[in-house]
């Protein structure tokens, strides 16, 4: 009689193990539940310990993956090769996005961990309510330099790099909104020019720079101001204060003429498809303390409030990298200037890339 039971408890264990396994492997195709999750996020953006600890918690596979510019992601989204659950695109492409109908609105009910975040990061133009989006992290763009390298010359100004003895000296960011932008910024000009004429100059201008231009580069960037193999980088905050951590000789200014300040929030594509996994991420990511430890390995500025006290003070209460409303203020957030004013700016920046070759 043991027997017999046991056998039935056995075989009633082994029906259950096939039936969840039947059921799970129904979930990790997408249809029934949320048991995988992909993920598309600028390269060296998070803490990959924290993906590891989200599947833990959760049980949901996360497949990552990384690209380096807006157009760049926007382009595979549309593609709809892969489809991805979540994103980081940054404000101008979020209102592309949104006007493009890509994305789906957020249920924030689903993300209790939204009051961690700092008010001043909150209802912005580009996404009234964070209908669409929530904040993951914000910065500048200015310059990092070294000056033991430039024989203790500081620079403050955009103007300051096509000095005749920087020579080989500049990294630029692989950016066509940055790289164009600083041209724009040289000349006094806004971010957000539609202006031909004034976009014609701007190239001009940067034309001028090209001797000045050691290399158009991403995340290398990093590596080569650590190591004192370049003395400048036009690069975005974060980068700057990765490469700080790693080389104290080096300094992050953002130029007086004006400059970009740039927020990146997480977003659901419409094409997703484990929109309840999605949420689970965007909410675990802006748990204060996963916020907290995000940004300490990516050094990029946190827009968590609650995050701020589990950080070193030295990283919050650094002006460089955490500035107040009042120096914000006279910096300007790219706007969507629409299709055909970005596929200029791109065009621009590609006829400064190739002419430099
Ligand atoms: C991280 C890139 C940050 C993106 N490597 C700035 N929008």
């Amino acid at each position: 009689m043991k027997k017999l039971l046991s056998i039935l408890v056995a075989g009633l264990l082994v029906s259950a193990a096939l039936l969840y396994g039947v059921h799970w492997l129904n979930n990790d195709q997408g249809y029934a539940g949320d048991k995988t999750l992909t993920v598309y996020n600028w390269g060296d953006y998070i803490d990959t310990d924290l993906i590891k600890q989200f599947e833990k918690e959760t049980g949901i596979k996360v497949v990552y993956e990384t690209f380096d510019s807006n157009e760049a992601m926007l382009t595979k989204i549309q593609q709809g090769g892969t489809t991805y659950d979540v994103a980081v695109p940054s404000e101008y492409m979020i209102d592309k996005m949104i006007q493009a109908n890509l994305l789906l609105p957020l249920d924030h009910a689903q993300l209790p961990n939204l009051k961690n975040i700092d008010q001043r990061f909150m209802d912005l133009p580009f996404d009234p309510k964070n209908k669409y989006s929530v904040p993951y992290f914000w910065g500048t763009v200015g310059i990092a330099y070294n000056p033991k390298l430039l024989g203790g010359k500081k620079l403050d100004s955009w103007n300051d790099l096509w000095d005749p003895s920087l020579k080989q000296k500049i990294l630029l960011i692989d950016g066509a909104r940055e790289v164009i932008g600083m041209g724009l910024n040289s000349l006094g000009y806004s971010l957000n020019d539609t202006n031909k004429a004034h976009l014609q100059k701007a190239k001009e201008k940067l034309s001028e720079l090209t001797p000045n231009v050691k290399a158009i580069v991403g995340d290398e960037n990093k590596l080569l101001m650590q190591n004192n193999e370049a003395a400048i980088a036009v690069l975005w905050s974060g980068d700057a204060a990765d490469i700080m951590g790693e080389n104290e000789d080096i300094d992050y200014v953002v130029p007086k003429e004006g400059s970009n300040l740039w927020f990146d929030n997480m977003v659901i594509p419409k094409t997703a498809k484990h929109v309840k996994a999605a949420h689970q991420f965007i909410n675990f990511m802006l748990d204060a303390k996963v916020a907290a430890q995000n940004t300490e390995y990516v050094a990029y500025s946190s827009p968590n409030k609650a995050a701020l006290q589990y950080m070193p003070k030295e990283m919050v209460e650094d002006k460089r990298f955490y500035p107040s409303p009042g120096l914000t203020k006279r910096l300007e957030v790219y706007k969507n200037l629409g299709q055909k004013n970005l596929a200029y700016y791109n065009d621009l920046f590609l006829e400064f890339k190739m002419h430099r070759k």
